[in-house]
């Protein structure tokens, strides 16, 4: 049954009780390398808003989930974003000094560490899966988050928005790989990077409560095609906020329109699981509102 508890009531309180797993799965900073840990944690806390591993359960309660089981697979789904996070605002990607208003976790821990906390905790994500979830949840993590997923999505995005491409490769020469961000893709580039970086972590973390749950294929289709679309959504709203991306192609009044079309495909195909599935629905819509 679901409660009427108010849908912002429901997110905080699961921010919590993620907060307090992800705490509890992350090794203590007086551990051993401790630079690492620290870093580790610097990243992971205070965090973000947890959308990720919130949708992740969501998704298992709309499968008819209702203990904290899934938990630590849900965890590893947030350490996973906050790598991508620590590795992205490298030099050597966006280059970026500061994050969710404090230093990024390279400025605060050198380069070396920080690209190490990053892969510590894509590790860690993987321990997780494999201690608490099982293969499929592997096999579907890894798909969304490879060579044709996040990291796929990311290099587009750095080939379809910097400028020049790297020149230098001749004989005897330094590869030279500096490169000018500011270029704006084609709409297909744009496509593929909102798909691929934004949107397949997105659904693999919402199929990952069916999964996890145990439901059968035609479900964890439905949770795929949510977790598409509410991914779409995310990063259209994004840009809205940013002036970035969708907006400098499209224009805010038709980014904002094809939010409200993939808001209402996300939620099309969450019929089959009645009412359970309304905190998807919730999130979804609240999403779409986002200022902020
Ligand atoms: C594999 C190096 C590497 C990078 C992957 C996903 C990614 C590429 C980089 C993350 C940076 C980025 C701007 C991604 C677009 C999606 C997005 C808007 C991420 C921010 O997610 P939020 O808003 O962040 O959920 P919080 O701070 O709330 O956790």
């Amino acid at each position: 049954m679901v409660s009427i508890m108010d849908i912002r009531n429901y997110i905080s309180k699961k921010k919590k009780v993620i907060d307090k797993a992800l705490d509890k799965h992350l090794p203590s900073s007086k551990t051993m390398p401790q630079a690492l840990h620290k870093a580790m944690r610097y990243a992971v806390f205070p965090g973000g808003k947890r959308i990720r591993p919130i949708l992740t359960l969501a998704s298992f309660e709309a499968c008819g989930g209702s203990n904290n089981s899934i938990l630590p697979v849900a965890c590893g789904i947030e350490f996973i974003h906050t790598y991508t996070l620590i590795h992205d605002d490298l030099p050597c990607m966006d280059n970026d000094d500061y994050r969710r208003g404090r230093l990024s976790c390279h400025k605060k821990s050198g380069e070396d560490i920080a690209l190490l906390a990053g892969d510590a905790l894509l590790t860690l994500a993987f321990q997780l899966f494999s201690e608490y979830g099982n293969a499929q949840i592997i096999k579907e993590v890894s798909r969304a988050i490879g060579s044709q997923g996040t990291i796929g999505g990311q290099v587009v995005d750095i080939l379809a928005t910097s400028d020049p491409i790297p020149q230098g490769y001749g004989a005897g020469k330094r590869p030279d790989t500096t490169r000018v961000r500011g270029r704006q893709g084609t709409k297909k580039e744009l496509n593929y990077i909102a798909s691929h970086k934004t949107g397949a972590l997105f659904e693999a973390a919402v199929k990952t409560g069916g999964i996890f749950k145990g439901v059968g294929s035609k479900k964890i289709n439905s949770l795929g095609n949510f977790g598409k679309n509410f991914g779409f959504t995310f990063q259209l709203i994004d840009d809205l906020m940013d002036g970035d991306g969708y907006v400098k192609t499209y224009g805010a009044e038709r980014t904002r329109n094809m939010a409200g079309d993939s808001n209402g495909r996300a939620k099309k195909g969450l019929k089959v699981f009645g009412n359970r599935a309304a905190r998807l629905v919730e999130i979804s819509d609240l999403v779409l509102k986002r200022r902020s």
